[in-house]
C-alpha cells in the first residue's frame, strides 16, 4: 500500500511546480475580449441540479463557469461531492463533471477553488484535491494536517496556493484551528493563526499579499506576502463574510449571510451595498471578460448573477 499512499503526495508537488511555471504562457494565450457584455440579460440560473453550490471560478482560458457542490453538509465525508461546468449562457455543460460517486473520484464537500495552469485545485474539509482544468481527471491530494475546515483557496503574488481553514466543526462550533495556510515544498504551513484571524472564509490575492474575509467578524484584513502583521481594510455593514473577489480597477466585492447582501469596498476605501436579499451567498466568482458578480447561494441551489456598476 505504501506506493499508492505516497504517490498522490509527489504527483501533487510536481503539479504545483510545473503548473507554477506555466503560469505566464497560460495568461498570454488568454482569448481577446470579444464577448463584453454578452450574457449580461442572464440574472440567475437555477433548477440545473446544482445541490449545495458553495463556490464559482470563472475559468478565463475555457470561458466556463465551474461550480463546487458540497451536496449534503459542510463537514461530512460523504463521497458525495461534485463540480459543474456551466457555460456563460446559463447551459449546464457537464453537471457533474467531477463527481465523488465516480470510480477513482474522491470529493466529499468541495469548497474554494484556484487554478494554476491547467491544475484546478479543490479545497474539501482538510484535504486541498488538484484535477486537470479541462479533463477533470483526478491528480492527487494533499492534507492540511490539524485543519477541520478548509475553504477557500488563492493563487498568492509569489505564486504561491493558499487556503484558509475556516475552524469550525460540524456544528459551526469553533475548533480553535483558524489559520491562513500557505503551501510551500514541504507541505502546507500557517502564515497566520488565531486570533490574527478568525475564522477566515474567502481570499484573494493582490500585488502585495493577500486579502481575507471572516465568517466570525465584519472587518476585511489585509496580509502582507512577506509575512508582517495584516491591516485591516475596512468593516462592513454585516459579518458573516464568505466570498471575495477582485475587479481589474481593485474593487473588492464581498458576500455577507448576515447582511444577506454584497458590499463593495472601493479602490479609494469608500464602503457600499451593491446587492440585497440574498440568502446565504457564498463564495463569490467574476466573469472578467463579461465583467458579472457570480453568486452562489448555499441554500437556494442556483447561482445569481450581477451587473456591478
Ligand atoms: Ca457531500
Ligand atoms: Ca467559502
Amino acid at each position: 500500500m505504501s506506493h499508492t499512499v505516497s504517490r498522490p503526495t509527489f504527483i501533487f508537488a510536481a503539479i504545483i511546480a510545473t503548473a507554477c511555471a506555466q503560469t505566464d504562457d497560460d495568461a498570454a494565450s488568454v482569448p481577446a475580449d470579444t464577448t463584453a457584455g454578452a450574457g449580461a440579460s442572464l440574472t440567475s440560473i437555477a433548477d440545473i441540479g446544482l445541490e449545495t453550490p458553495e463556490s464559482v471560478l470563472y475559468d478565463e482560458a475555457s470561458d466556463i463557469y465551474i461550480v463546487s457542490n458540497i451536496n449534503g453538509n459542510p463537514l461530512d465525508a460523504d463521497g458525495n461531492g461534485f463540480i459543474s461546468r456551466i457555460r456563460p449562457t446559463g447551459e449546464v455543460e457537464s453537471l457533474k463533471w467531477i463527481d465523488g460517486e465516480a470510480e477513482g473520484v474522491t470529493l466529499n464537500a468541495p469548497k474554494g477553488m484556484a487554478i494554476i495552469g491547467d491544475t484546478l485545485f479543490v479545497s474539501d474539509i482538510d484535504n486541498v484535491r488538484a484535477f486537470h482544468r479541462t479533463t477533470g481527471a483526478p491528480l492527487g491530494a494533499r492534507a492540511v494536517s490539524g485543519a477541520s475546515f478548509l475553504n477557500d483557496l488563492a493563487v498568492g503574488s509569489d505564486g504561491a496556493l493558499y487556503v484558509t481553514d475556516t475552524g469550525m466543526d460540524a456544528t459551526f462550533s469553533a475548533t480553535g484551528t483558524d489559520a491562513l495556510h500557505r503551501f510551500g515544498a514541504s507541505g502546507a504551513q500557517a502564515v497566520a493563526t488565531a486570533p490574527a484571524v478568525a475564522a477566515p472564509n474567502g481570499i484573494v490575492a493582490d500585488d502585495s499579499g493577500m486579502i481575507v474575509v471572516g465568517f466570525a467578524s465584519s472587518v476585511v484584513q489585509h496580509f502582507p506576502a512577506d509575512g508582517g502583521a495584516p491591516t485591516d481594510i475596512a468593516t462592513l455593514p454585516a459579518g458573516q463574510l464568505d466570498g471575495v473577489v477582485r475587479t481589474s480597477d481593485g474593487t473588492l466585492l464581498i458576500s455577507s449571510w448576515e447582511g444577506q447582501a454584497i458590499y463593495r469596498i472601493s479602490p479609494d476605501g469608500q464602503v457600499s451595498t451593491v446587492v440585497e436579499g440574498l440568502e446565504a451567498p457564498a463564495d463569490l466568482g467574476w466573469d472578467t471578460r463579461r465583467h458579472l458578480l457570480l453568486i452562489p447561494l448555499f441554500n437556494g441551489n442556483r447561482i445569481e448573477i450581477r451587473e456591478i456598476h
